[in-house]
């Protein structure tokens, strides 16, 4: 063991030293900024101490004379706004100035080589795992597979799109991200039922629509927008029927619309009276019925409500759905609701929604066509004639 003290007024000086006394493979103990006095103590001044030697085992906070010059190669005498990052100790401290711990080039190689070996497996893992997960999907698809399913859509559907779209992309064309995209949506498209707008087909009586699903869907608020823009848009005739009785805040909330958008309303309890109240309404090109959000597993309000739609001899029903509910909630709600009647789907909320995937699910599912979207609370702006190009890029991640 061969331990050196050596002193400069730079670092640089002090590292100087001791490579030419030790080498450069010498190892740095000890690093700090001490205050020399000198002409008998009257004066002083800042310099560097080094503790160095040869021949010593290596500790963690120990560095080569190499490592130390490349760190501060012309380093400055050292007051503190001028000392580099790394070196912290204030003058007249013993603790060391340099604290972070550096590497012998051969160290630092072999770290890289490491990581780069490391960076390796992870990526070979990851191909591992999706091979597992979906072994038939294209690694060039992988990423379009992976965002599918980020939305939500389901893993098979989304296999069997992935794959519809590789069989007709031309293999120069796979790592076209946005040329992939296009067709993927061409495919997504193809499993979308889409309905179109209410229209009428009967002549000299009103078309008569009801919309039905479970509360809190939005009902209520897609009654409004459809009657305000059929009558403000379009200039048709509108009357609006409500069998919401359950509560007295819910034909308020239609009342208001209804006066707004000067449209008659009238609310009916029973089944008895809705032949008369549409009959009554036999002036009007459109007959809009709003129904009561009951519970969808009640079997009796069910039944109930099967004999309303029935009684008022709807030419459409429309199925609320809420874009914002879970799959299996949205699939519970519709095979209850498949009890009362349904021949067109809506869905609501897609502006609240991050799963635009459960759409396409349910829609492939139950091969039902979808009508509308409603994509916030304004009446009457928010909502669109179901198209299945756009669609198809919300599934793909467009946003609204
Ligand atoms: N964000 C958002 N909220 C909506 C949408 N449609 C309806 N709502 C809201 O959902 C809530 C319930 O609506 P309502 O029409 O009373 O539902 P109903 O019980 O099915 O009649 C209300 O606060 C509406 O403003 C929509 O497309 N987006
Ligand atoms: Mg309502």
């Amino acid at each position: 063991m061969d331990l050196r003290t050596y002193r400069a007024s730079t670092l640089a000086e002090a590292v100087a030293k001791l490579k030419a006394e030790l080498g450069p493979n010498a190892l740095i103990l000890s690093t700090r900024q001490i205050v020399e006095r000198f002409c008998l103590g009257l004066r002083k001044r800042e310099i560097v101490e080094i503790v160095a030697g040869r021949n010593l085992q290596r500790r963690p906070q120990a560095r080569t004379a190499a490592a130390a010059t490349a760190a501060a190669p012309h380093a400055p005498v050292l007051r503190p706004s001028k000392v580099p990052a790394q070196i912290v100790a204030p003058a007249e401290t013993t603790g060391p100035l340099i604290k972070t711990a550096t590497f012998s080039d051969k160290h630092f190689e072999s770290l890289v080589s490491e990581m780069g070996q490391l960076r390796n497996m992870v990526g070979q893992l990851a191909v591992d795992v999706r091979h597992q997960i979906a072994p038939l999907i294209p690694d060039e698809l992988a990423d379009h597979f992976q965002n599918l399913k980020a939305n939500q859509v389901e893993a098979d559907l989304a296999e069997e799109l992935i794959k519809a779209a590789h069989s007709v992309i031309r293999p120069e064309h796979l790592r076209n991200s946005d040329f992939v995209r296009d067709k993927l949506a061409e495919q997504v498209e193809r499993r979308l039922t889409i309905g179109g707008p209410i229209a009428r087909t009967r002549v000299g009586a009103p078309h008569v629509v009801a919309l039905i699903g479970p509360t809190g869907v939005g009902k209520t608020t897609t009654i409004a927008k459809l009657a305000a823009n059929l009558i403000l848009k379009e200039k048709h005739s509108v009357g609006l029927i409500t069998i919401d009785t359950y509560r007295i805040a819910a034909i308020d909330q239609l009342k208001r619309y209804a006066d707004i958008i000067g449209a008659p309303l009238r609310v009916v309890a029973n089944p008895d009276e809705i032949a008369g109240a549409v009959a009554a309404m036999r002036d009007r090109e459109f007959v809009l019925i709003d129904t009561a959000g009951r519970s969808p597993s009640d079997t009796l309000k069910l039944s109930e409500l099967r004999n309303f739609i029935q009684v008022a001899g709807a030419d459409e029903v429309h199925a609320v759905l809420s874009a914002t509910s879970s799959q299996p909630c949205i699939e519970h709600a519709l095979e209850r609701f498949g009890q009362v009647r349904i021949d067109r789907i809506i869905f609501t909320k897609l502006d609240e929604t991050e799963h635009v995937g459960v759409l396409l699910n349910v829609l492939h599912k139950i091969n039902k066509p979808l009508s509308y979207v409603t994509t916030g609370q304004d009446v009457p702006d928010d909502i669109e004639v179901a198209r299945g190009r756009r669609l198809a890029q919300l599934i793909l991640g467009s946003k609204l």
